[in-house]
């Protein structure tokens, strides 16, 4: 038995910003528990916290620095000395010849506070150039739009404590049950304690979240503005506003009131397709109670009005007086663990350390005073879409990426493929080599990843976390924050030769020291933190300057905010329509966005077979009507076309979406889905202050594909190696999708089609690559050779399964191959070819419960066996573990027939 050590740390996903304990034996990491002493989550885990510890295949991760020396090239490995000199030369040679905007920096939520600040000080101080931007762009740029504009400060004024003590939650374009699942658990028990508690939710679809709604309004996508100014003209005629607060600490309310007189019931109830009632009761929902906290993210951010909306939704708490007491207040969830850490620090390109500004000159002194340059650039940096549009133009020539995937997770991904493959130089600093970003990498740099690194980051609730390592990084993996200061000083050698360095960091530490002193006397202050006062004293929230002896749980008590006069403005933005109106070539709104287990680009989630368990490929939603208008069934593999690109998937009913809508995942880019996934479809265009695009409206139209010859297989072990060898074969198929299944022999499983049968010899690549040419293989080929089926058989047990042609059997085997078993009807079957397959068409179903492994099926069973939701938590365990899946739960116990006892 090794010696199990545990090491308090944080979880790498979502911005609840749990705490966990890592158990490792000081080289690997065995396991992982919820940390009790973190007031995040007190010791719980959701579904992807966790099963942390079986993500990461190593044979997925990036191991060492690999260099490219032209674009026909295959990278080869390197060593990090010539790596870091290599890309040193090419950035001082492109900003000597062409100026420091030609270069970019694109980097990510998921980086800690020190790597923020290490990149900050590199493009600013030493570069001369605002071309730094991240991801955050696409996720909480509305959101610091909003508040700086109502508020005066980008803060988000509540504490997680204000969402179990609230009377009234609105929650509006957040699907917490899958996407903050942790906070939605302390809701859930919040409520549990407090029946009374009201629970509003606005979404154009009924999400898992919809579970605890007293109201859901499913609202036309992108109505938000409308329905935020019809509730805001009500709660005016009703009296229902706080006239002594709006007196004494806000202006601009009288422009407010002449905009929102034209948003009477009527007109907002048709614009949002809502009845004028569902708009009274929410209105009154929000104007009787005692206190009134909302609670938002993507589906009001990702939008072309994403800063109206925000601030559309402010100014009911500034009207009501509800913010900074107790269970009050306009409370954005943090998408990233550590999107907030970026924001502090500065990295998007309009913004500096400390909350600063890169168009204020004296932001832009005081950084440059404490860095010890002359000066800092003056240029705007641009922001994602365009930088990218930059690249693609040409004007940028040097490219660095770090810790995102934009060559899956930007909008209008032809565009991202075509900059990345043209730029000049492309460095990627990634802790998975596979991301579709790292295809077009001239230098890729191994970045140690979650449990290897060491720094701090800032969760939803300001609060700030010490990060701490449990592990060496493997291979010659290295943290972010080193790699970035390795490469400034080897690139100030060049630009500024023999000057004292911006970059002497012996460890994260120093990092974070230099940086929290650019945020004294700033709203966020936090010169009051060490890495050993979290130690000492768990984690805190800012401000916390130095001499506090704590931080703030609750900001704007005093009704005074940080704009130039104290008072906070309203906002009198009209509300305008998304930009791609449905119309007769593309009916349809395509909504994106996020399932319970996976995380985003599946870099690590993707290599557990668990957490494909709950859903397995990606699929498009479509309302029933929708279907039978275009003579579709569920399964069906159809083309989804935009003005943009299309991509062909199958097609599922979804009665959680309106007629006119559809609905994509937006996990799959290029590698488990053939053809760039979702973000083909979506759009580019963005809102015009916070430049957030519009990803989750985008026109569509969907028809049948004509894909008879089908291809099924599933090769048991060795998971990431078969995938990257199996994955090219796919450009010969018009679908193919690839996923993991198999808790405990993890299996690659493939779907693929075209219209008519391949060449024998790509089918013959793939049997060598299944393992299921030779050996103990059962076979059968037609004589056309259009349909044929191979099993491969060892030691009593399925290993491997081809069919192509015909794939009727295909949950049969799968079913045989799970349970473990091959019996002789498998014999009879195989020989007799055009037979059914004697399982008839058993649906291998989905795991609802992924702890404890309960599946969809059993869980329906047991309803209609009588059980409610004890009875099924006593019986199967369900639910019982993380309770991720106890909202699906619900919502099968109010639709599954029940038996009728006599
Ligand atoms: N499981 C999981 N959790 C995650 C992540 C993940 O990848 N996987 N990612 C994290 C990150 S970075 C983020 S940003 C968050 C995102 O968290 P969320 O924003 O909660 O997740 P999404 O599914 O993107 O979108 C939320 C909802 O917005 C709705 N919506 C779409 N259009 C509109 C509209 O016009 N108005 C309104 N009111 N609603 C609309 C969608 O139907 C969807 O249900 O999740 C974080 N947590
Ligand atoms: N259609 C559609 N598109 C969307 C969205 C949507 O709702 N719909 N949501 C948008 C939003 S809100 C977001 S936040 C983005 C997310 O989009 P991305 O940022 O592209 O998402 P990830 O897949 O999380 O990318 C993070 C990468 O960092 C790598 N990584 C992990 N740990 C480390 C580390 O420690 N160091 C380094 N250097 N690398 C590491 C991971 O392997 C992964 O490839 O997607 C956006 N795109
Ligand atoms: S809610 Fe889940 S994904 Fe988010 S931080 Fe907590 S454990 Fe991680
Ligand atoms: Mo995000």
């Amino acid at each position: 038995m090794p010696d199990i050590q545990t090491t308090a740390s944080t979880c790498c996903y979502c911005g609840v910003g749990c705490g966990v304990l890592i158990e490792h034996d000081a080289q690997q990491i065995l396991g992982v528990r919820g940390d009790p002493d973190h007031p995040a989550n007190f010791g719980r885990l959701c579904s992807k916290g966790s099963t942390l510890h079986l993500t990461g295949d190593l044979d997925a991760r990036a191991l060492y620095p690999e260099l490219r020396l032209g674009k026909q090239l295959a990278r080869s490995r390197s060593d990090w000395d010539s790596a870091l000199d290599h890309a040193a030369s090419v950035f001082a040679e492109t900003i000597a010849e062409h100026g420091p905007d030609s270069v970019a920096f694109y980097i990510s939520g998921q980086l800690l506070t020190e790597d923020y600040y290490a990149f900050n000080k590199l493009a600013r101080a030493l570069v001369g150039s605002n071309n730094i931007d991240s991801n955050s762009r696409l996720c909480m740029s509305s959101a610091v739009v909003g508040y700086k504009r109502s508020l005066g400060a980008d803060a988000p004024p509540c504490s997680y404590e204000d969402i179990e003590l609230s009377d009234c939650l609105l929650i509006a374009g957040s699907n917490m049950a899958y996407a903050h699942p942790v906070l939605f658990r302390r809701l859930e028990e919040a409520r549990a304690r407090r029946p009374e508690m009201k629970i509003i939710v606005i979404d154009p679809r009924r999400t898992d979240t919809c579970e605890l709604a007293d109201l859901h309004l499913a609202i036309q996508p992108g109505s938000d503005v409308a329905l935020f100014h019809g509730l805001l003209h009500i709660l005016m005629w009703e009296g229902w506003i706080d006239r002594a607060f709006i007196e004494a600490h806000t202006d601009g309310f009288d422009a407010l009131k002449a905009l929102v007189r034209d948003y009477t019931p009527v007109l907002v109830a048709e614009l949002c397709g809502i009845s004028v009632d569902e708009l009274q009761a929410c209105a009154r929902m929000i104007g009787s109670a005692p206190s009134f906290l909302s609670l938002w993210c993507m589906g009001l951010n990702q939008s072309t009005a994403g800063s109206a909306k925000n601030s559309a939704l402010i100014n009911l708490h500034l009207a009501t007086g509800q913010i900074g007491k107790p269970g009050s207040g306009p409370f954005s969830l943090t998408g990233q663990p550590n999107a907030m850490g970026g924001r502090e620090t500065g990295s998007l390109s309009n913004l500096l350390p400390g909350h600063r500004e890169t168009g204020n000159a004296e932001h832009r002194a005081e950084v440059a005073g404490y860095w010890g340059v002359e000066t800092l650039p003056e240029a705007p940096g641009l922001s994602a879409i365009e930088l990218f549009d930059a690249v693609h133009d040409g004007r940028i020539k040097a490219l660095w990426i770090a810790c995102t995937n934009p060559a899956q997770s930007l909008p209008d991904q032809t565009r991202i493929h075509e900059a990345l493959a043209t730029c000049p130089f492309v460095v990627v600093q990634e802790a998975f080599f596979t991301t579709e970003t790292c295809r077009y990498a001239d230098l890729l740099l191994p970045a140690a990843s979650w449990g290897e690194k060491e720094g701090s980051v800032t969760n939803s609730e300001r609060r700030v976390s010490h990060v701490r390592r449990a592990v060496p990084a493997p291979g010659e993996a290295r943290p972010d924050w080193a790699i970035t200061c390795d490469f400034a000083r080897r690139l100030e050698q060049r630009l500024r030769p023999g000057q004292p360095s911006l970059f002497d960091f012996a460890a994260p530490e120093a990092l974070f020291e230099e940086y929290k002193q650019l945020t004294r006397g700033r709203d966020l202050d936090l010169t009051g933190l060490s890495y050993a006062l979290l130690d000492a004293r768990g984690p805190q929230q800012w401000p916390f300057p130095e001499g506090a002896s704590e931080g703030r749980a609750r900001l704007y008590a005093d009704g005074i905010f940080p704009t130039s006069d104290g008072r906070a403005h309203f906002i009198a933005d009209a509300y305008r329509a998304p930009k791609e109106k449905r119309d007769a070539r593309y009916p349809l709104t395509l909504n994106t966005g996020r399932l319970r287990d996976q995380w985003h680009g599946m870099s690590r989630t993707g290599t557990s077979a668990r957490a494909f368990g709950h859903v397995e490929a990606a699929v498009l939603g479509l309302h029933p009507d929708e279907l039978s208008r275009r003579r579709l069934s569920s399964g069906d593999l159809v083309k989804v076309r935009s003005r943009r690109g299309s991509l062909v998937l199958p097609v599922q009913a979804d009665d959680s979406l309106r007629p006119g809508q559809a609905w994509l995942p937006m996990h799959w880019g290029d590698r488990f889905l053939k053809g760039l996934g979702s973000n083909l479809l979506t759009l580019p265009a963005f809102d015009p202050l916070s430049k957030q695009p519009e990803l989750k409206h985008a026109g569509i139209e969907v028809s049948k594909a004509e894909l008879p010859w089908q291809l099924f297989a599933l090769v048991e072990g060795d998971v990431q190696k078969r995938f990257e060898a199996l994955r090219p074969l796919f450009e010969d198929f018009a679908y193919a999708s690839l996923t993991l299944t198999g808790r405990e022999r993890p299996a690659l499983l493939i779907r693929a089609a075209r219209a008519e049968a391949p060449a024998a010899e790509l089918l013959a690549r793939l049997d060598v690559l299944l393992g299921v040419d030779h050996g103990p293989v059962l076979a059968y080929d037609d004589p056309r050779r259009t349909v044929g089926k191979r099993v491969r058989i060892e030691q009593g047990r399925i290993t491997a399964i081809r069919l192509a042609g015909e794939t009727a059997a295909r949950d049969w085997l799968r079913a045989l191959w799970s349970e473990g078993s091959a019996d002789d009807s498998l014999r009879r079957w195989l020989l007799a070819p055009l037979s059914a397959p004697p399982g008839g068409s058993r649906s291998a179903g989905k795991t609802l419960c992924n702890c404890l492994n309960v599946s969809e099926a059993a869980v329906c069973a047991g309803i209609a066996r009588g059980l409610d939701l004890d009875g099924l938590k006593q019986e199967l365990k369900c639910g019982t573990s993380c309770g991720s899946c106890v909202p699906e739960i619900k919502r099968l116990l109010v639709t599954q027939p029940v038996a009728v006892s006599a």
